[in-house]
């Protein structure tokens, strides 16, 4: 039940990995997506219907498919971090990290001291991996991977500080975000040229500070256009919209 290599391995020798996005709660369909071929699924309880019961079951039922369990917690819920991690996701992905003491705090939760402040009690994520509670201690702060969300125009402002924030691990743009904020909530256009250039600029800062770049892609153009960008942790394809779509091609067949 051990994904290997860990997610963190493959993100630092510069592996491009594509994770589904989990919104419904539904523990077999984040299985279901690992079986499919995803490296990774995003259970997400900022906009999705988990809760840590349902992250529990789903983090199980993701490493059984052999993808790696990630994990975005509600805004500014720092705790869940910690939490994450303890059942056993590999990856966070926190949103709306708009300053360098948001950044902060995501590492104090995310990684064990001296360089965060996370609390012991990891006995759950330990045991899907296999380990004995010293191995997991030994290892936990670089397989741990913390990611903060760049989705506004105060994180741009604030990035070259958020990116020096010793312990985190890399960014994750949310377009959608962006584009709301940017526009100041006129419109969400996440694959606008505006957008996409403010992304390919976050990533190459992230690159040279020697963090990890991922990013939300809203359709396959803009997935294979994050590629290029020099993204490789992508989020392409939320569960719901794969459902609706793949049904609406069967039924289409018979049209
Ligand atoms: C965004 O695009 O804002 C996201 O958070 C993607 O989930
Ligand atoms: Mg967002």
């Amino acid at each position: 039940m051990t994904a290997a290599p860990s997610l963190a391995a493959r993100l630092r020798a510069d592996e491009t990995v594509i994770t589904a996005w989990s919104t419904l709660a539904v523990p077999i369909l984040a299985e279901l997506l690992g079986r499919a071929g995803y490296g990774a699924v995003t259970l997400d309880m900022q906009h999705g219907a988990h809760d840590v019961a349902t992250v529990r079951e789903g983090i199980v039922a993701t490493r059984l498919s052999g993808a790696h369990a990630v994990v975005r917690p509600p805004v500014d819920d720092f705790a869940t971090v910690s939490r994450a991690f303890d059942l056993g996701a590999e990856a966070v992905i926190m949103p709306m990290v708009n300053s360098v003491e948001d950044a902060l705090a995501l590492v104090g939760a995310a990684k064990y001291p001296p360089v965060g402040a996370r609390s012991w009690g990891p006995h759950r994520g330990a045991m899907l991996q296999g380990m004995t509670a010293p191995d997991y201690l030994a290892s936990a702060n670089a397989e741990t991977v913390a990611l903060a969300m760049i989705e506004t125009p105060a994180a741009i402002e604030a990035l070259d500080e958020i990116l020096a924030v010793d312990g985190l691990d890399g960014i994750f743009v949310g377009p959608g975000d962006l584009s709301l904020t940017l526009s100041d909530g006129a419109s969400v256009t996440p694959s606008s040229e505006k957008v996409q250039g403010m992304a390919a600029d976050v990533a190459a800062r992230a690159r040279a500070a020697g963090k990890f770049a991922g990013i939300f892609c809203n359709t396959t153009a803009d997935a294979r256009a994050a590629r290029e960008m020099g993204f490789r942790f992508l989020a392409h394809g939320v569960e719901m919209s794969l459902l609706m779509d793949a049904a609406r091609a069967k039924l289409a067949e018979l049209d």
